[in-house]
């Protein structure tokens, strides 16, 4: 049978009116195109590889490469969970592609462009020598969407994706895939890679990056993604596992994401660790992140990293900064066993913040903290602070236990003093700036009229457009940011 199809693509009417666009449609597995490779092979731009429910392995199956065409390659139904999780491409040890070690699931190469997909389909079990167990990007800029990624494994560096270049990486969910260096789930080199409303859990990596691991000049961006529970599997002696690593020279945004329950194992664990990087982290909850010593939410080792409107709470360290600068604006940084601390003369420059439940900031050996318009447990020194319980919601969460973090709700009562306190605005002070901003509920940063301390803005009473969920995790909507030394 054969089972092309042709079909109009959605194009403007003015080109209907000269060229129609056709696409075929390639049916996986059939006496046409056995196997994914095959249906490749015989599309060109435009078609769409449409791979059956069931499991994929073997020659042709795995190693797939697409030369340049923009072929979508998907599941039946990209969009239902049940028929990605039936649609599997295994490959691994035991892979007849390469019976000792395996081979990824797909290789990306220029020019493989934005119209190169991969969409829908459940990757598992690969085990690479080097780079990348499920995907190998060396360079070009594909897009993979509403993919899973489970078990996959590499000896070196993006247990299941390795890349380079400007890929898209959306929807995607990554369970249980490790690295023996860098990236458990996804290690990425330069260039500008968007990795937006994924999940990441139960990846590990030896090296740094439990989940993601980012390095070299370029600015990828991960947004809506959640990253819970993923772990360092040793100790290998070097600073910062954190679950997403920021290194050599990248310039990071790492925007709406929820990083919480991550495990650095012994050498010190993190959320997100900036390392001689450029990084801007905004409205982001990172929570309950574990390591001894050293465990953290945020740290900053050399560059320079800015920090707005986030919540910082659970750790041991709520936020460090080892050399470089940091710059943390409008966050609640709460519940840690210390709220921040500077060493080897790093520099804190703290603004609309609350530091509280927290034993006192430290700034040691040569370090600094310059604190403003800040209410700061114990006090601080500087201009507009403040010393008053902020009368957070319900720090404790319905159980009562602070360590619990996810019933812990740190919105702002209705008598904080931290409302209307935060640096006013001033049309000739860049500094105050908040236009584009959204408070960590995704609501308008300055409400009342000045902008509130803290992570969270307070709407106008009886507005009706606050509801007090628990550290509000649904975050609304993108945010903007402002660069600024305070
Ligand atoms: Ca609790
Ligand atoms: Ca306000
Ligand atoms: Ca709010």
């Amino acid at each position: 049978m054969n089972v092309r199809a042709r079909v109009v693509l959605a194009v403007p009417w003015f080109c209907l009116l000269h060229v129609p666009v056709l696409a075929d449609e390639l049916h996986v597995p059939t006496p046409n195109y056995p196997t994914i490779q095959a249906a490749i092979d015989a599309g060109t731009d435009g078609d769409e590889v449409i791979v059956a429910p069931g499991t994929y392995e073997g020659t042709g199956n795995c190693d797939i490469q697409f030369e340049g065409k923009a072929i979508t390659v998907r599941s039946q139904d990209p969009n239902d969970p049940n028929i990605v999780a039936a649609t599997v491409i295994k490959c691994g040890p035991d892979d007849p592609c390469d019976p000792d070690y395996g081979v990824p699931a797909f290789g990306f190469l220029p020019p493989d462009g934005p119209g190169t997909v991969v969409a829908g389909l459940t990757i598992i079990n690969g085990h690479c020598p080097d780079d990348g167990g499920a995907i190998q990007c060396m360079g070009g800029s594909p897009t993979i969407y509403n993919c899973t990624f489970v078990g996959n494994r590499s000896d070196d560096d993006g247990g299941a994706i390795f890349g380079a270049g400007d890929a898209t990486i959306t929807g995607c969910t990554f369970t249980g895939n490790s690295s023996q260096h860098k990236g458990g789930a996804i290690c990425w080199v330069g260039e500008s890679p968007t990795i937006t409303h994924c999940t990441f859990t139960q990846n590990s990596a030896d090296e740094g990056g439990m989940a993601i691991w980012c390095g070299w000049p370029g600015t990828p961006t991960i947004s809506y993604c959640t990253v819970s529970g993923n772990t360092c599997t040793e100790d290998s002696g070097e600073t910062g596992s954190a679950a997403i690593q920021l290194s050599e020279g990248t310039c990071a945004i790492v925007t709406n994401c929820t990083i919480t329950g991550n495990d650095g194992g012994a050498v010190g664990g993190a959320g997100v660790w900036c390392e001689s990087s450029s990084a801007t982290i905004a409205n982001c909850t990172i929570s309950a992140n574990t390591g001894s010593p050293g465990g953290g939410g945020i740290g900053c080792l050399g560059g320079d990293l800015t920090v707005t409107n986030c919540l910082v709470t659970g750790h041991l360290q709520g936020i460090g900064c080892l050399g470089g600068y940091a710059m943390i604006e409008n966050c609640t940084v709460a519940g840690n066993d210390w709220g921040l601390i500077t060493v080897l003369y790093g520099t804190i420059d703290l603004a609309n913040c609350i530091a509280w439940g927290n034993q006192n900031l430290v700034d040691n050996y040569g370090g600094q903290i310059v604190v403003t318009y800040s209410d700061v447990q114990g006090g601080w020194p500087g201009e507009g602070n403040i010393e008053a319980g902020p009368c957070f919601v319900d720090p404790n969460g319905p159980d009562g236990d602070p360590n619990t973090w996810e019933d812990n709700d740190y919105h702002l009562g209705a008598h904080s003093r931290c409302i209307n306190a935060g640096r006013p605005t001033d049309p000739n002070d860049p500094n105050t700036d908040y236009s584009g901003q959204t408070d960590i509920d995704g609501q308008k940063r300055v409400m009342n009229g000045r902008v509130d301390m803290g992570a969270d803005e307070k709407p106008p009473c009886g507005s009706g457009a606050a509801p007090m969920l628990p550290m509000t995790l649904a975050v609304l909507g993108i945010s903007a940011w402002v660069r600024r030394r305070g």
